[in-house]
């Protein structure tokens, strides 16, 4: 039994909650307040100096950070690994990619021109320029998508969740996705995956984090 650490709409999150819902993995989420700033909090910290969601626990108390970290653990053995050596290459590659070619553009335009405006008030040419980067991203993946149903080995698996989480969200970037047309029918797909869920559920029987350590 797996705990995760998680905040509302987050496409980070959202990657290790999907993989445990399409593996049949038990969990349980708590829910960490980013809004109000439970992640730089003293009872969270305690749990992940890193300060960031998401964050797995073990049944054995480890903890483990970063999302796509937390993919390759939760889904090892499965049909959702790449079988051989190279293609587990490249399914870094598509990783490493996504954390420093689009998440880090897509997060915090979605961030602060959609789910918290009024801290975006003023920024809108920080704003503006992180879209411009994330169209960079993208445009590398539709490229890519133009010749692939899915990121490696053309079968779905764990590299897709680590994309899907924040590219199938980046319309609320204030990106307009009908220029990638490869990247919006690959979204179709996996979201047709078996058992896939969408992120509007990452939260739907979430706990609350600090209303927990209250009780205990
Ligand atoms: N590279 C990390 C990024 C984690 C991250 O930036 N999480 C955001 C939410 S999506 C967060 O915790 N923000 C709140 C904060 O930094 O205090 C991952 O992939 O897990």
């Amino acid at each position: 039994m797996y705990t995760l650490y998680a905040t509302k709409g987050s496409g980070n999150c959202m990657k290790p909650f999907l993989i445990m819902c399409q593996l049949g993995i038990d969990f349980d989420v708590l829910e960490v307040d980013v809004l109000r700033g439970e992640t730089r909090g003293d009872a969270y910290l305690g749990v992940n100096p890193a300060g960031a969601v998401p964050y797995l626990m073990t049944q054995d108390g480890v903890g483990v950070g970063e999302s796509n970290a937390m993919l390759w653990l939760l889904a090892d053995g499965s049909h959702l690994v790449p079988e051989t050596a190279l293609l587990r290459a490249k399914s870094l590659q598509w990783m490493f990619f996504e954390q420093s070619k689009l998440e880090p553009f897509i997060s915090p335009a979605r961030f602060l021109g959609h789910i918290a405006p009024h801290l975006g008030v003023g920024r809108e040419a920080e704003i503006s320029a992180w879209r411009d980067k994330a169209k960079a991203g993208l445009a590398v993946l539709d490229a890519h998508l133009r010749r692939h149903d899915f990121l490696v080995g053309d079968r779905y698996g764990i590299t897709d969740v680590a994309l899907f989480g924040y590219v199938h969200v980046a319309d609320e970037a204030g990106i307009d996705m009908r220029i990638f047309p490869s990247v919006q029918a690959w979204i179709d797909r996996v979201s047709q995956t078996p058992g896939f869920v969408p992120l509007a559920k990452l939260c739907a029987r979430a706990r609350p984090f600090l209303e927990r350590e209250r009780v205990a």
